[in-house]
């Protein structure tokens, strides 16, 4: 085998498909919230021979040899996650934010456990206690809710519903809620009723990181996040912890040791140390002050997409966003989330349609679809911008099956994406 084999000769298919979904995303405004586009520098460090290495266990503790560099790069990403955060302990194995939350609950408690976490129509996630994953088969879930008028958290019910199910777990974080959390509150009140606190922050990691919004890590037990979305790494994740375990200071293990033996041997096997190494650099990346400027432009463009939506007839759940993603209640376009995200996708604005809280409708086409600022921030886009997208997304949803009206916002789409190239010059090379 040729090891410098050129991928465009070596197999055609997959050289194609590849080249064709570099074309989608730079001919699209990508606003799917959870999505970023990650450095040419994280990119590199992907696509490395580190991808070969077998290396169980953790830095200067593996069951295989031939572990010195990889240790490095481990611990480099142990220690910037940890400085970023300002957290006791970083686990950078985890393979994704469900693997992450999976093995947080394996580390402190037993199967049908009683957790308390945000309800998923009300923007919690699947490994929050839904049905059909193993968060809701394993653990004994309830659910918190946002209010009935206002739609966003009340920390008073958040707390009635602790006093009543008496978790051994609150979760406090979100996949698709659009204002602040109150971390404080969610500590005191795990506190007040003899339970962890967890935090699974994988939407707003790089927002807490640059400082623009509350850090959860003084007051949680255990912060789960991806690495991929606000924070801007490779597709991943990560547990960081407090050294201690608050409710069994006697244990052989603390908290740290607790996580770690959960995502190994617990949970995985050989961790992705290519990826690993990304996480490294792009946690370095969110470490320099550039990265809280980024931030800032991610807040700011949501609030003008957000008012742009409102002006234009298009009702948001809570009526705004305090963070990077709006939601849209479709209940007054007379469409479901699932003809709107499809509506979208025709005119190159890359959505997902997301269930709004009470909704009636299924997940499968729900009432609302979620949008958000990070990438497009990324590539360099800035109010103005929102403000011609916002509108292009309004007269979308309000002729979703009008071709003629489409091919003209495509068209207008693709004008405003052309002056923000993704990776100038990025070729895949053999
Ligand atoms: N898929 C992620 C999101 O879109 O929020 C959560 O896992």
């Amino acid at each position: 085998m040729n090891l410098m084999n050129d991928l465009s000769v070596s197999d055609p298919e997959i050289f194609n498909v590849l080249t064709q979904e570099i074309k989608r995303q730079e001919n699209g405004v990508e606003m799917i919230a959870s999505e970023n586009f990650v450095s040419k520098a994280v990119l590199d460090a992907m696509g490395t021979p580190h991808t070969n290495k077998y290396s169980e266990g953790y830095p200067n503790k593996r069951y295989y040899g031939g572990n010195e560099f990889i240790d490095i790069s481990e611990d480099l990403a142990r220690e910037r996650a940890k400085k970023l955060f300002g957290a006791d302990h970083a686990n950078v194995q985890p393979h994704a934010g469900s693997q992450a939350n999976m093995e947080a609950y394996f580390a402190i408690l037993e199967l049908k456990d009683k957790i308390l976490g945000m309800k998923l129509d009300h923007g919690g996630h699947l490994t929050h206690g839904s049905n059909v994953n193993f968060s809701g088969k394993f653990y004994d879930f309830s659910g918190y809710g946002v209010d009935e008028d206002t739609h966003t958290l009340n920390m008073d019910d958040v707390r009635r519903e602790a006093e009543r199910v008496k978790p051994k777990l609150l979760l406090s974080g979100f996949s698709a809620y659009p204002r602040k959390l109150d971390f404080k509150e969610f500590g005191e009140i795990a506190k007040d009723v003899g339970a962890y606190h967890m935090s699974d922050i994988a939407h707003i990691a790089g927002i807490i990181a640059a400082k623009l919004h509350e850090n959860p890590i003084p007051h949680c037990d255990i912060v789960t996040t991806t690495t991929h979305k606000t924070l801007r790494g490779p597709r991943g994740a990560m547990i960081l912890c407090r050294e201690e375990d608050q409710f069994n200071p006697e244990d052989k293990k603390n908290l740290a040791q607790k996580i770690d033996s959960a995502v190994f041997p617990g949970m995985q096997g050989g961790p992705l140390d290519h990826v690993i190494a990304a996480k490294a650099v792009a946690f370095k990346e969110a470490l320099q002050p550039d990265f809280v400027g980024y931030q800032d432009q991610v807040l700011k463009n949501a609030k003008v997409l957000a008012s742009t939506l409102m002006d234009n007839g298009v009702d948001l759940v809570t009526g705004g966003t305090d963070n990077h993603l709006v939601l849209v209640d479709l209940s007054n376009k007379g469409i479901g989330g699932k003809v709107a995200e499809k509506a979208l996708e025709d005119v190159h604005i890359y959505t997902n349609k997301n269930m709004i809280p009470f909704d009636e409708r299924s997940p499968f086409d729900p009432s609302g679809i979620r949008l958000g600022t990070p990438a497009l921030t990324t590539r360099g886009l800035k109010e103005e911008h929102m403000k011609v997208i916002g509108e292009c997304i309004a007269k979308t949803l309000d002729n979703p099956t009008e071709d003629s009206i489409k091919t003209k916002i495509k068209a207008e789409i693709e004008e405003l994406v052309r002056d923000f190239p993704m990776y100038p010059g990025f070729k895949i090379v053999g």
